[in-house]
């Protein structure tokens, strides 16, 4: 069994935000603060990995270095990515006549450094600009030592993904959706704030219907929530109201990794005025019986499957374009 002294309650979580907050009922259990010092593989598996419930580990990474602007720049500095371009309307759009989200949204390509000087002269707040989900295979940051230590300890094994940057500026809104996978996400510089609703409020949340991969590829996915959890409408939404219970929020630090199951909602926000930085990896979900049993999964395939005849037509364009080569890895950043 897991000592008591491992698991604390989130110290830093207030359970709700302040428009969440007048739900009255307490449905929700706080997301647990462990440290990893004194957690096993075998702990690990058996209170959060097998039943799906989301962690914050503390004390595995501190050997690793602030991710500031300068050690990115330092990094990665001439490394190409493409960076969302989500615009400043974006979030004060009725989300149902979104026709792009999340990997879907427009992109251009910068290099780290351009990025930066963005950062730095205020285009990033102005356009809403986010270097979201970028793959640091092929750089220098690949391979973490630190990271690799910690996900052995943990027993994390069946990786789906590389390792992926996000950076962006206080402010800006990774809007309400969850993954198909299990994820672990790593606070590097900064804090996020993040709201999470359990699998079970899947229809509360409004999630776009999986029929909208057959318009818009994967584009738009029917993993993300049409309501605004902070200022929901509802007429429109009225079941809403019922998710409002399950809604817990916390803030991650630098050095701590959230591990987020499969069908977590989950909507992060970075925290203060300047550069906020993370990496995340996804997981295959173990054990299989959790994946087999996760509807929310299921349905992210089903749209996925919906969205192959968009997927080769967009295969085929990238093919015969100019910039084959461009065209194509822009298209693998989507999947
Ligand atoms: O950090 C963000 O903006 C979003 C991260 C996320 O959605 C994830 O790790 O699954």
């Amino acid at each position: 069994m897991r000592s008591r002294s491992a698991i604390s309650s989130s110290t830093h979580s207030s359970p709700k935000t302040a428009s969440l907050s007048n739900s009255g009922t307490s449905t929700n259990a706080i997301v647990q603060r462990v440290s990893g010092a004194s957690l096993t593989a075998a702990e690990f598996f058996q209170h959060y990995q097998k039943p799906g419930i989301p962690v914050i580990i503390t004390g595995l990474l501190d050997a690793e270095p602030d991710w500031n602007l300068d050690y990115l720049c330092q990094q990665l500095g001439d490394q190409p990515f493409p960076v969302r371009q989500y615009g400043r309307d974006r979030y004060q759009q009725d989300k149902r006549q979104w026709t792009s989200s999340g990997s879907g949204v427009p992109a251009i390509t910068l290099s780290f450094s351009e990025y930066a000087d963005r950062l730095r002269n205020g285009t990033v707040r102005d356009q809403d600009l986010y270097l979201a989900r970028c793959s640091l295979q092929q750089t220098p940051l690949s391979q973490l030592p630190n990271l690799t230590q910690a996900e052995n300890q943990l027993g994390l094994r069946l990786p789906a993904t590389a390792l992926n940057l996000w950076v962006g500026l206080g402010g800006h809104t990774s809007c309400l959706h969850y993954d198909p996978m299990d994820g672990t996400l790593v606070q590097l510089h900064g804090a996020k704030k993040i709201l999470l609703f359990p699998p079970s409020q899947l229809y509360n949340l409004y999630p776009f219907p999986v029929i909208k991969h057959l318009y818009h590829g994967l584009k738009l996915r029917a993993v993300y929530s049409q309501v605004y959890p902070e200022r929901p409408d509802l007429e429109a939404f009225p079941k809403f109201q019922h998710a409002i219970p399950y809604a817990q929020e916390i803030t991650l630090y630098p050095k701590e990794i959230l591990f987020l199951p499969s069908g977590w909602w989950h909507e992060v926000t970075a925290l203060g005025e300047e550069m906020v930085c993370s990496i995340n990896r996804f997981w295959h979900v173990l054990p299989l019986s959790r994946a087999f049993s996760s509807w929310s999964k299921w349905r992210a395939h089903l749209g996925g499957v919906l969205a192959a005849p968009h997927i080769f037509g967009n295969v085929m364009g990238a093919i015969s374009s100019g910039n084959r080569q461009g065209e194509l890895s822009k298209l693998i950043q989507r999947l």
